[in-house]
């Protein structure tokens, strides 16, 4: 196993959530965040921690984002890669089974059909590895779309609605409804959220871990690696915030 020996603080990784975070939510990363992610990773161990799946990541982070992180984890670590290589995992399907998650599935998606919302677009639910990612309007929206259904949804709580009807008709499914971004919720097993991604790290001993994430208020999908017992975490409002607060506490 590498040691990080070549790491100034070689006991110590940081972690970061992506949209908000690193960038802007569903959008490419700036220069000015690859260059002191670049300037960071000389002295510790760095990784992000998404709840998107990975090509969303690659988009936003680059093609290459398994390599120039080293750790990346997708869909809060159920997906998983140490120094390009990717580690063994769970499956959401393979825990939930295909029975109860066709309960699930067709549920939501009559629940939706039903919806009296401005647009509907495409992909209602989005079937992950680690997760299903349920969303209103559609994954499809552009944008534009996008940023018309955030602002309506505060006003109407659509997909509070929602999580709040399945939490009751689902309550013996042990699943946990995450308002991470948006236009969508996440829905996994409770216990599979970004503390998730900890369990590959445990046997390299690291003795810091950082987490920077911009929704680490409770109910937010950074929440319980923000406050976990062995994470000193940094809540941060955009990329910009990170930068800063980066280049404070590393002397970047
Ligand atoms: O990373 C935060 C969230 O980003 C996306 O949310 P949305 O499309 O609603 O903005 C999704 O990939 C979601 O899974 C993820 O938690």
């Amino acid at each position: 196993m590498v040691d990080w020996k070549d790491r100034e603080f070689s006991d110590t990784i940081v972690l970061f959530d992506v949209d908000g975070t690193l960038t802007p939510a569903r959008q490419s990363v700036t220069p000015e965040v690859i260059e002191i992610l670049n300037k960071l990773r000389k002295k510790v161990v760095i990784g992000f921690v998404g709840g998107s799946d990975l090509s969303k990541q690659k988009e936003q982070l680059g093609p290459n984002v398994v390599n120039e992180f080293d750790f990346a984890f997708a869909e809060n670590g159920l997906t998983a890669y140490r120094l390009g290589q990717q580690l063994a995992s769970q499956s959401f399907i393979g825990w939930i089974g295909e029975e109860k998650y066709q309960n699930l599935a067709n549920f939501i998606l009559k629940y939706i059909a039903d919806l009296d919302i401005p647009k509907k677009r495409g992909t209602f639910i989005e079937f992950r590895n680690g997760m299903i990612n349920v969303s209103p309007i559609g994954r499809n929206a552009s944008i534009a779309e996008r940023h018309e259904f955030e602002a309506y949804d505060k006003i109407h709580q659509v997909r509070k609605t929602l999580v709040d009807v399945l939490k009751t008709k689902f309550s013996d499914y042990s699943l946990t409804f995450s308002i991470g971004g948006q236009i969508s919720f996440d829905v996994f097993p409770t216990g599979w959220d970004k503390t998730y991604c900890l369990k590959h790290i445990e046997a390299e001993g690291f003795k810091t871990i950082h987490f920077f994430g911009d929704k680490t208020y409770k109910g937010g999908n950074d929440y319980e690696i923000y406050t976990h017992p062995k994470v000193t975490g940094h809540s941060v409002n955009n990329p910009n915030d990170t930068v800063r607060e980066l280049k404070e506490l590393f002397s970047l």
